[in-house]
């Protein structure tokens, strides 16, 4: 019994020391969880962009639950950009994304905080606040892109 306890302790500890990385089984399905993630928080952007643009009508409930979706989104594509993940599937990242990463944390870390300024910012529940902070929220998708991402 001490011995399966003890084991557990090391097995345990060995999962909470391991980089993000091990927690996808293939590095395949590491490109897949961040693409997927990217892909689902560019759609509920885009959908607070077409109320930002006057290209939808500005809906306070909807933009709150799309800024939601987004803050929590922005969260979590920057786990599965492990080692070897870099030439892996249909990937569009650019090798800067390994040889700059303290670069490419900062423009992760950028979008974090952007996007909950619009999270903020869409509870306050009027167009301006949105339009405020969608743009610089917009501008760290971009700035993200210029660098790391293949056209
Ligand atoms: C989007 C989307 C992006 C960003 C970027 C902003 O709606 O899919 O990647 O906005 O284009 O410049």
């Amino acid at each position: 019994m001490k011995k399966i306890a003890a084991f557990v302790l090391v097995a345990t500890a060995a999962a909470l020391a391991t980089p993000a990385m091990a927690q996808f089984a293939k590095p395949e399905d590491a490109v897949k969880y961040r693409q997927s993630a990217l892909t689902v928080m560019a759609t509920h952007f885009s959908r607070l962009g077409a109320m930002a643009n006057g290209k939808a009508p500005f809906d306070a409930k909807q933009a709150a639950e799309n800024a939601a979706i987004v803050e929590t989104l922005s969260k979590l594509p920057w786990a599965a950009f492990g080692e070897g993940t870099d030439k892996v599937g249909n990937t569009k990242a650019l090798p800067e994304v390994w040889s700059q990463q303290a670069k490419f944390k900062e423009a992760s870390e950028k979008l974090i905080a952007e996007a909950a300024k619009l999270n903020a910012a869409a509870k306050v529940g009027t167009l301006d606040a949105l339009k405020t902070a969608f743009g610089p929220a917009g501008g760290a998708c971009k700035n993200c892109h210029d660098t790391f991402k293949a056209k």
